[in-house]
């Protein structure tokens, strides 16, 4: 496909924020219930509740799941039980530039979570993204990678240009933009990577609380001449792309719905790992995830794969401060860079491709070896069948 304009999935990609469907549950829900249909969109949402502990039950220790935060009251520390949920507002893709029908996210995929559609092309491509948004606020698309002109950059500041050329900064409610990002050599993987990269996007009006708001996406790259006919990098038989993911849910634009309204009597405390911990981590509102998916609750379906294939696990990271992460596969190995490790570090943003070749079979624990990253829910498992 080199030289082709890369539309959809290899057509437009049509992405619409804030679509009426909540979580890949409730995906699942409403397709069954409407005779396998595609869901549509309901108008008037504009927002997705997203569940950090779909289903309630921590799956890494098979107990309940009893989420609570620390507030002090009257001078003293009270623990209440606070909800998993809260408001987001995410990418999502259409089948076409009529944004009436929600792509749906194949099974492989369904490990991506709260992240935005997976973007894909091969060195040689371009990528064009027709942009709506249906949220409240201004968001954009800001990839990490390709080429761009100044249309295309999807970032707000002082760079000279005016016009058109800013129309990409920040789309208003109701508005489309075309993105259109070239994907030259640069983009693709350099002589010591192997033969496809991960970048990302993510909306950058409020380089801050737009993506706690939830607006990341992964895209993947392929070098000239290494994509199969579906998009994937020749020699692999799977792919996985995990976010490790701090987000602070008290600077999305979505806190004054999601945190209680008396925060400024009642503030939030730091939630203590043991009763003697000299120190606490976060408030409860900071959460730690792959993807979304807190506890173990990645769906270990989407994460399972054979032993003996080729499979690509690209990791990233969030974008605040403590999200610096430490990746750690169970039970097998990975090589990045030409080297073989079974941990590997993140530092915000940062984005990397990890191949494996599972020979151990099982299922297997996939956490950030921070301790208290991980026992603040950052932690999931995968499975090798035989
Ligand atoms: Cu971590």
């Amino acid at each position: 496909m080199t030289g082709h304009t890369v539309k959809l999935s290899l057509c437009i990609v049509a992405l619409l924020l804030c679509p009426a469907i909540a979580s890949t549950q409730t995906m699942t829900n409403m397709a069954s219930k409407t005779g396998g249909a595609t869901p549509q969109i309901s108008p008037g949402r504009t927002h997705t509740t997203w569940d950090y502990v779909p289903g309630g039950v921590d799956v890494i220790t098979g107990q309940p799941f009893k989420s609570f935060g620390s507030f002090q009251v009257a001078g003293k520390h009270v623990d209440r039980p606070v909800p998993t949920t809260y408001l987001k507002t995410l990418y999502r893709e259409y089948t076409n530039a009529t944004f009436k029908t929600l792509k749906p996210r194949t099974s492989e995929w369904e490990h991506l979570g709260f992240l935005g559609p997976l973007i894909r092309a091969e060195v040689g491509d371009t990528i064009q993204v027709i942009f709506r948004n249906n949220s409240k606020r201004p968001y954009s698309m800001h990839p990490h990678g390709v080429f761009y002109n100044k249309d295309s950059e999807g970032a707000p500041y002082e760079d000279g240009t005016s016009g058109a050329d800013k129309a990409d900064d920040g789309v208003p409610p109701g508005g489309t933009h075309k993105y259109t990002w070239q994907v030259r050599e640069r983009a693709g993987p350099a002589s010591g990577d192997v033969n496809s990269v991960l970048w990302m996007y993510h909306s950058h009006v409020d380089e801050h609380r737009d993506p706690n708001t939830g607006l990341v996406g992964p895209m993947i790259i392929a070098a000239r001449g290494q994509a199969k006919p579906d998009g994937t990098p020749q020699g692999m038989d799977r792919e996985f792309v995990v976010m490790f993911v701090q987000d602070h849910e008290e600077d999305s634009w979505h806190a004054e719905e999601n945190l209680p309204a008396n925060m400024a009597t009642e503030p939030a405390l730091l939630v203590l790992m043991t009763p003697f911990s000299a120190t606490g981590t976060y408030p409860y509102f900071v959460t730690f995830s792959l993807n979304g998916y807190e506890h173990g609750t990645m769906p270990l379906r989407a994460l399972t794969m054979h032993k003996g294939e080729h499979v690509r696990w690209y990791v990233f990271a969030g974008t605040n401060d403590f999200d610096a992460h430490s990746p750690h596969w169970h039970g097998n190995t990975v090589v990045i860079n030409q080297m073989r490790t079974d941990v590997t570090s993140l530092a915000p943003m940062q984005m990397v491709t990890a191949d494996m070749v599972p020979d151990d079979v099982g299922i297997w624990l996939f956490h950030c070896h921070i301790s208290f990253h991980s026992a603040g829910g950052m932690v999931g498992r995968y499975a090798v069948t035989p």
